[in-house]
């Protein structure tokens, strides 16, 4: 609407302008008059929420003055396990903090830059209609705190974003968010609501170097992300920190994508969404029954679907490299609760059977994780261990350690594993191909060959052998040398 008007302005101001623009124009100004008219009451300070949490609804039938406060502090938090970065934000993580209003309200904005920061900010709301989106009104220095006003005119979902150059910096840094104006009449009721939000960064080391990871403008430039994250972290919306429903539930997510270059296809594996209120606009009529939706970069999206089974629903960008190489995944777990599993909508796995045509099953998996010196102990070959397990071995065996029934043979308590250090060693090297049995279960399945140096696969196993009840072994690179020259056929399972 903002654009509108000035384009308009800009229209009326010079030539003469055309019987449709001239209704749209009136019908804007009329639609500002009438919220303008209706009575100011009262006066609130706005809850605000970290992701996934989202503020609860409006229940209030008239237009008020809304108090924000908002922070920017710049931290280093955790982008990926073993990886950190410095993050700007504002409330103290990425993406920032979730406001909610009504249609009409007049909201205070109190933006205050921590102290400790190094870089003045300002911020940028799509919900303003006004030059810059508040964005010239609320530049802060650090240690101040600047004041500005506005009334929310548009209902809808609108991304919020700093707006201090280098724009583009700033933003990736992790300076964005939702603010979403409810339309009067209020939002449909559901049972969840969830805040996700996209963003992908820039780091002068490869996906998974270890340690504090400057920013790089080079890349971002280059538009060449090495992460792709939902809530600014690899794993943020994983394991422990999946979203949480019960079956029978309807759930809306406002999604978001702060870029700041790249556009999301957004999609739930193993859900269809009922509506999709494409581009964040929530009072036009939704699409529905749809797979994938795009998010635009500095745009938003409300999804909303009803969980008619359990399960565990994935949230990808179906960018799909950035789902499983940059860390755009995250889950949804639903559970029974007094439902419970319902066999006609899905029946999971009924059976299993080899297939195996000729030709080698084995296949080569390349190394993507950059060769680093030598772990000076055991300690921190764990550490880098880690940072392998869940980059590459998770994907199967899971981050639990738990593998998955009838594919992926479980390396916690392993008794396979923890009987034979070298049969181990062969196993990443080799791959591994026929039938095991792991902790009394058959597996028979394929494990491609893993093509990592010694040293990798001595921190890898490391880790295996300390986590999850296992036997807390060392392996070294010299072990995983000597069984590379013993020769390198994949190992037969040859389950005992
Ligand atoms: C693409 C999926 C996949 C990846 C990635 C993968 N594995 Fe496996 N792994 C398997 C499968 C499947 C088996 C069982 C093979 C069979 O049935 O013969 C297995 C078996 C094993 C076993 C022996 C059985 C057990 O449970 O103790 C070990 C040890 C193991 N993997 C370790 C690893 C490690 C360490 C990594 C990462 C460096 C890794 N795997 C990556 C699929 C994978
Ligand atoms: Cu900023």
């Amino acid at each position: 609407m903002k654009y509108t008007k000035h384009i308009l302005a800009a229209v009326a101001v010079g030539l003469t302008a055309t019987a449709t623009q001239v209704v749209a124009q009136s019908d804007g100004q009329s639609k500002a008059k009438a919220i303008l008219a209706e009575p100011l009451k009262g006066e609130e300070v706005a809850i605000l929420t970290h992701a996934p949490n989202v503020p609860p609804p409006i229940t209030r039938k008239h237009r008020t003055k809304v108090i924000v406060n908002l922070e920017v502090t710049e931290v280093v938090k955790k982008m990926a396990d073993g990886v950190d970065y410095t993050f700007w934000t504002f409330g103290g993580s990425v993406p920032g903090k979730f406001m909610r209003v009504r249609e009409g309200d007049f909201v205070e904005f109190h933006l205050a830059n921590h102290p400790s920061s190094k870089m003045p900010h300002n911020i940028d709301l799509h919900a303003v209609t006004g030059p810059g989106g508040g964005a010239a009104a609320s530049f802060t220095a650090p240690g101040h705190e600047s004041v500005f006003s506005f009334t929310a005119l548009n209902p809808g979902l609108f991304v919020y974003h700093c707006a201090t150059a280098p724009v583009g910096m700033h933003i990736a840094n992790g300076m964005y968010g939702l603010i979403l104006v409810e339309p009067k009449e209020g939002l449909p009721k559901v049972d969840k609501e969830f805040y996700v939000m996209q963003g992908d960064f820039y780091t002068k080391g490869k996906y998974g170097e270890a340690g504090l990871q400057p920013f790089s403008m080079e890349k971002a430039i280059r538009e060449d992300a090495d992460y792709v994250v939902f809530n600014g972290a690899v794993g943020s919306l994983t394991g422990d920190n999946a979203l949480q429903a019960t079956v029978g539930d309807t759930v809306r997510l406002f999604v978001g994508n702060g870029g700041p270059n790249l556009v999301s296809s957004f999609h739930v594996i193993g859900e269809i969404f009922d509506k999709v209120y494409t581009e964040g606009g929530i009072t036009s009529p939704p699409n529905k029954n749809v797979q994938t939706t795009l998010v635009p970069a500095g745009g938003a999206t409300v999804v909303e679907f009803a969980l008619d089974t359990e399960g565990t629903f994935i949230l990808v960008d179906h960018s799909i490299f950035r789902a499983f190489n940059k860390g755009a995944i995250g889950m949804l777990k639903a559970t029974g609760g007094d439902k419970g599993i319902n066999l006609k909508v899905y029946s999971g796995k009924t059976n299993d059977s080899v297939y195996q045509p000729e030709g080698g099953a084995i296949q080569s998996m390349p190394e993507n994780i950059k060769a680093r010196p030598a772990a000076k102990n055991k300690e921190e070959r764990i550490a880098r261990g880690k940072t392998t397990y869940m980059t590459i071995c998770s994907a199967c065996h899971q981050p639990t350690g738990l593998g998955i029934p009838f594919a992926f043979p479980p390396l916690a308590k392993s008794d396979y594993l923890n009987a034979d250090k070298n049969r181990a060693i062969s196993t990443v090297i080799n791959g591994l191909v026929g039938e095991v049995v792991v902790n009394g279960k058959k597996f028979n399945s394929v494990m491609p060959k893993l093509e990592f140096s010694d040293e990798d696969v001595a921190n890898v196993l490391t880790y295996v052998y300390s986590e999850w009840g296992n036997n807390g072994s060392e392996v070294t690179p010299d072990e995983v040398k000597a069984v590379r020259a013993k020769g390198g056929k994949a190992a037969a399972g040859g389950g005992h």
